[in-house]
């Protein structure tokens, strides 16, 4: 018997599900760029880039190993563009038994799939992605029956399942989470240069000229183009991290400066999220790290909980709602996304300083993603689904299984409240105090009404106010309630009305 052995561009790991079913002296690996998972969002050209370079690589890694790849470029001309009818079309040219899969992480991708195999006329079999520490079944064993899901239990489950960061039943450290020590405002100065840097060789070339010219007009910069695309580059980008920026890590995770860009972070995510790395991996070198006494415990607990605590965590909720979730709007909100999500031609100077490095980089760091411009969008009542579709076009990250939980839940709490416990939304003073966009904007921050005063400041208490009903009974914003009810009505009135400013020119398509 011969099968197909489909590997999708966020599957590039050796030893996906499907692969270590597979045979190599028989099967044949189907690799395909499509225009039809190229276009499905108008992704970002780096991140296109990135995925066709690096399917491109790992192809040939596999043909090195021995594997015979069926691989389709973009440009080939018998290429059909999509990934059923790329699947038909290897079927015809190799007269394969089989098909087998491993579940892709979308249910669009799942839907189309499942499909393709009711009326394919071979068997199709699809394999669950164990790449992810946390199963469907477990996650829902872990869910079921409880009243609320809250990472931070999810998370100690995991580390005791992993034995990371575990001396023996304990936590490492004595605590769990170390979260507190990881709220500090931004260094005067930052002793990193960046994530590793990879000048483009051969195959990256080929890709980034290919790219130009078929995705022309999609938001962002392609060049240049810097992304590690083989898992040797990744393994540097990696080693690099744990060494030079990993110890800092902790401290300022949740720091924002203007000149820099990636601050203490990994930028790995791109590369975990296409199979480049695998998450035990990068977890274990962080705590090799720290049991060698090169980084601190807040540092290594920090990181490991973003990866085997959220990222497992979202991913199991994405799984468990189902394909309706990207589309939810517990809110009602119903505001079109301003332009300058697109042009950065805002006098906000967070909001245009986070779109500019996201068109520059395909990347900015989960604070800049939470609490600019998630939290603008989130206090102006922009429809969900659309920042949803922003959040999976811009960043070279983007998957919706990691993204759309992230967005639609925890960022824009349009699940009502599945994944947070209370809406991320602050004042300008947040932001002031994580970062150094306030220094120089045209906005005040300390000004709390009038003319002049930080549009996240007026609208943080219009969405508190307008959204009483649903909130006041929360504990976690009684204290929020109690300072609304606090400033006098005069106050009251000029901050509404000087929110309603702000909304009326946004719905005019005004600079804000
Ligand atoms: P680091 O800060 O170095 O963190 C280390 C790793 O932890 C990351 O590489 C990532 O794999 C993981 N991680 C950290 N936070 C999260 C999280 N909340 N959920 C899942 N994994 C996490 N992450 C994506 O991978 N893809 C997305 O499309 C994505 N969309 C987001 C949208 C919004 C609105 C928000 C608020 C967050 C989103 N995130 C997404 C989560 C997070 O912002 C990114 O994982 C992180 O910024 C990636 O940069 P990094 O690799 O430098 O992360
Ligand atoms: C993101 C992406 C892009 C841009 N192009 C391709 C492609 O041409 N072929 C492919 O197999 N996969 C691609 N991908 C990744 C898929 O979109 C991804 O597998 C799904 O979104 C599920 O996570
Ligand atoms: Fe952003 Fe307000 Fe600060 Fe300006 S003053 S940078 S709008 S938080």
């Amino acid at each position: 018997m011969t099968r197909l052995v489909l590997v999708l561009g966020d599957q590039l790991s050796p030893d996906i599900a499907a692969l270590r079913d597979a045979d190599k002296a028989q099967d044949t690996v189907v690799m395909a760029e499509v225009m039809g998972e190229a276009t499905y969002v108008r992704h970002h050209p780096k991140k296109i880039a990135f995925c066709f370079a690096a399917m491109r690589k790992f192809a040939a890694s596999l043909e090195a190993d021995g594997w015979r790849v069926a691989y389709t470029t973009l440009d080939d001309e018998d290429n059909t563009q999509a990934i059923d009818r790329e699947l038909m079309r290897r079927l015809s040219e190799t007269g394969a038994d089989e098909i087998i899969y491993t579940e892709p992480g979308e249910w669009r991708l799942i839907r189309l799939l499942e499909d393709f195999a009711d009326a394919a006329p071979v068997k199709c079999r699809r394999f669950e992605d164990d790449r992810f520490l946390c199963s469907h079944a477990e996650f829902d064993r872990w869910a079921d029956g409880r009243k609320a899901l809250r990472m931070e239990y999810f998370y100690r489950e995991m580390r005791r399942k992993t034995g990371l960061l575990m001396d023996g039943g304990d936590p490492a450290g004595g605590k769990w989470n170390f979260d507190p020590e990881n709220r500090k405002p931004p260094p005067d100065g930052v002793d990193y240069g960046g994530p590793m840097q990879f000048q483009p060789d051969g195959t990256v070339e080929d890709v980034l000229s290919m790219v130009e010219i078929h995705f022309p007009n999609n938001f962002g910069k392609l060049y240049p183009f810097r992304f590690a695309t083989d898992r040797g580059q990744v393994r540097r980008a990696l080693a690099h991290f744990v060494q030079h920026a990993l110890p800092r890590f902790g401290d300022y995770q949740d720091a924002m400066l203007i000149g820099e860009r990636f601050l203490y972070h990994s930028v790995l995510s791109v590369y975990l999220n296409a199979g480049l790395l695998d998450p035990m991996e990068i977890c274990r070198a962080a705590e090799d790290a720290w049991r060698a006494g090169d980084v601190p415990i807040n540092a290594a607990e920090g990181f490991i909980r973003q990866i085997i605590g959220w990222r497992e965590y979202v991913r199991g909720i994405y799984f468990r709602e189902g394909p309706d979730y990207p589309r939810r709007n517990a809110l009602n909100h119903q505001r079109n996304l301003p332009d300058f999500y697109w042009s950065a031609e805002t006098d906000m100077h967070c909001v245009a300083k986070a779109v500019e490095q996201t068109r520059d980089e395909a990347y900015a760091h989960h604070i800049q993603r939470l609490m600019v411009t998630g939290n603008f969008a989130l206090l102006s009542g922009v429809n969900p689904t659309q920042v949803h579709e922003w959040y999976l076009e811009v960043y070279a990250d983007a998957y919706e299984w990691v993204e759309a939980p992230n967005t639609v839940g925890m960022s824009q709490y349009a699940d009502g409240g599945i994944l947070g416990s209370k809406p991320y939304v602050s004042s300008g003073a947040y932001i002031d105090r994580m970062s150094d966009y306030c220094k120089s904007c045209a906005y005040d921050v300390k000004q709390k009404t009038g003319d002049g005063a930080c549009p996240f400041n007026l609208l943080y208490w219009h969405f508190l106010d307008r959204h009483r009903a649903r909130f006041e009974g929360n504990g976690r914003m009684a204290n929020m309630y109690r300072t609304w009810d606090r400033m006098d009505a005069d106050r009251k009135a000029a901050v509404l009305d000087g929110a309603e400013t702000v909304l009326a020119k946004l719905s005019k398509g005004e600079r804000v």
